[in-house]
């Protein structure tokens, strides 16, 4: 389901209806109760009438059900900033997308290079976390791409100038987004694309490119057990000493003994601290 100025466009498996919300969907004032991604069951004279139980719901920009949300990176021009990966990381689990990770730019490294990536990415498997290592200038790793994104509702974020309008234009048809050198002066800012309409795959399936996916805030994280939980590689370890542990100073924890024999990667732990942190500093002591 898209919609457009009021509208509802409802794609059934041969057309396209345009439809008017009805009955309790209208009176209800709030405005998601239809949203982009939505899975809707429409009447004979076009009006939505049913929405379906959602798998996820993001707020900005509204929309539901997305499949992956897709963290592209450049591996050179610009490097890759990974703490911004783990950010984009963290905003996945919470909307409970599942995320994927696009190296674009590969033609750019030479083979020490090319191993040093991999190395800084291995953390990426350990959370079950699929990379695409991808060229879009020398067609390099497309195809499979493509493969993996059919049929799915896909989102994109990521840094300016790391190529997602130019990998976007390779996979649907619709509309040709604006694509242009990194600008050296000023880093951000340069989104050219600001409506959420779903782009329509060339081999079925949707792409959604709106800045809203590259943001780095933090999502609303309401306490410490809930940032815990948004580090899978957390999960599934031995019992820590308190039950509440926030596996910081305390004695006996196990999050912190997976670190030291190196199950759980530093860099990782250490940003989790950090996030803590900062949560703590700027909202969580506001509602003490
Ligand atoms: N060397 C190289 N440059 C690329 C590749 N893909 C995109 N670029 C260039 O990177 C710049 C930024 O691309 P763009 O698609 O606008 O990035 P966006 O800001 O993430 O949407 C452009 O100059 C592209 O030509 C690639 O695979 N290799
Ligand atoms: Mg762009
Ligand atoms: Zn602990």
């Amino acid at each position: 389901m898209n919609k457009i100025q009021g509208f509802y466009y409802v794609k059934s498996e041969n057309n396209v209806y345009e439809c008017k919300l009805r009955g309790i969907l209208k009176r209800k004032e709030s405005k998601d109760n239809c949203v982009v991604g939505d899975i809707v069951e429409i009447s004979e004279d076009n009006s939505i009438i049913n929405v379906e139980k959602r798998k996820n719901l993001v707020e900005r920009p509204l929309v539901a059900n997305i499949d992956y949300l897709v963290i592209q990176f450049a591996a050179k021009d610009p490097d890759i900033d990974y703490e911004r990966l783990n950010l984009l990381l963290l905003r996945s689990f919470y909307y409970k997308i599942t995320p994927l990770v696009i190296i674009n730019k590969i033609d750019l490294l030479n083979d020490h290079e090319m191993t040093e990536l991999k190395k800084g990415l291995e953390f990426l498997e350990k959370i079950n976390i699929k990379y695409f290592l991808i060229s879009q200038k020398e067609n390099i790793g497309i195809e499979e791409l493509k493969l993996f994104l059919k049929d799915k509702i896909t989102a994109f974020g990521g840094p300016s100038g790391v190529g997602k309008s130019s990998i976007i234009n390779l996979l649907q048809n619709e509309k040709k987004l604006e694509t242009g050198e990194t600008s050296k002066r000023l880093r951000r800012g340069k989104h050219t694309t600001k409506d959420t309409n779903l782009l329509e795959l060339i081999g079925g399936g949707y792409i959604i490119d709106t800045p809203g996916f590259s943001s780095v805030e933090l999502p609303d994280i309401k306490d410490a057990q809930e940032l815990i939980a948004l580090f899978p590689e957390f999960s599934n370890r031995g019992d820590c000493k308190f039950n509440n542990c926030l596996h910081l100073n305390e004695p006996s924890c196990a999050i912190k003994e997976a670190v030291k024999n190196g199950e759980i990667l530093e860099e990782r732990y250490n940003f989790y601290k950090k996030v803590y942190e900062k949560l703590k500093q700027e909202r969580w002591n506001k509602y003490e």
